[in-house]
């Protein structure tokens, strides 16, 4: 879909965090400078065994809409994105931007989220609403993400379609409402965690239909371990949320007890 020019909202800074994605950073890179010119990239690399971080310093070497930041070892995609995050809003970027480096999330349909911010706090790329879907997964990758979208709907009633997706834009205002201080989630469930503070906070989250593609290139750094904290901080978070709606209907006073009059 293209999208008529428009007024700019502000200063937009994409963050990429990288481990080990030596094929595929550039050709990430080149898209996405073409697609969303006036964005500037952080490629968030943690020391990446792979040589990363010294391709990415040639990127930024030759093009100074290009950044890196190099981090001291391999800490998970949530602390790269909080070391990012912190950066971009002290250099007064207006616009921050998700996105994976492995070329799952197409450059070229960026534009839709930033149209879509015109009207939100922060905007979802969303691989299961109407209009989303994902190419090349097999049928248990499909499941593992339908399954633990609907377990974070059921357990947080947010109604997300797609809450542990990574492809999105936050206004530097939503980012600076959350309290990102206690974020501790390393893996996907960093992104349900940013969601659900969004929507506590009362600001305004949509989602965009996106195709989301396999990475063909490099490997997945999905892990046991990443499920696994997903599983437990979203069981625990919901377990509290009920918990506290509960209380709530016991702390309510009783309609017949109100004095007449
Ligand atoms: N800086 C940094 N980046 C990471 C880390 N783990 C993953 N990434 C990057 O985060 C992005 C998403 O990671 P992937 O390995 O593609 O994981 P995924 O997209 O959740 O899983 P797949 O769908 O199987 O690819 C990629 O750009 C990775 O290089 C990490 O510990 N540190
Ligand atoms: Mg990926």
């Amino acid at each position: 879909m293209t999208h008529p020019a428009r007024p700019p909202i502000g200063k937009i800074v994409v963050l990429i965090p990288t481990y080990n994605e030596r094929e595929n950073l550039s050709p990430i890179v080149s898209r996405l400078r073409i697609a969303v010119p006036e964005a500037d990239v952080l490629v968030l690399d943690d020391d990446s065994p792979d040589g990363t971080g010294a391709l990415a310093d040639q990127l930024a070497a030759a093009d100074g809409q290009v950044r890196v930041l190099h981090r001291a070892s391999k800490e998970g995609l949530g602390a790269a994105y909080l070391a990012g995050f912190a950066w971009a809003l002290e250099q007064g970027y207006d616009v921050l931007v998700e996105m994976d480096a492995d070329g799952s999330h197409q450059p070229e349909q960026l534009r839709s989220l930033l149209v879509a911010l015109d009207e939100a706090d922060v905007v979802l790329g969303s691989r299961w609403v109407r209009g989303g879907s994902v190419l090349n997964w097999p049928m248990y990758r499909k499941a593992l993400s339908l399954g633990g979208n609907v377990y974070v709907r059921v357990l947080l009633g947010m109604p997300i379609g797609d809450a542990t997706g990574g492809f999105r834009a936050y206004r530097a205002s939503a980012l600076r409402t959350v309290d990102l201080q206690d974020v501790a989630s390393h893996g996907y469930c960093f992104q349900v965690d940013l969601v659900w503070r969004a929507m506590r906070a009362g600001l305004r989250v949509v989602e965009v239909p996106i195709t989301f593609v396999e990475r063909t290139m490099g490997d997945s750094k999905m892990s046991q371990d990443i499920v696994s904290e997903s599983l437990r901080n979203i069981t625990m978070w919901g377990a509290r949320y009920r918990l506290g709606q509960v209380r709530s209907l016991f702390r309510r006073e009783p309609q017949w007890h109100r004095p007449n009059g």
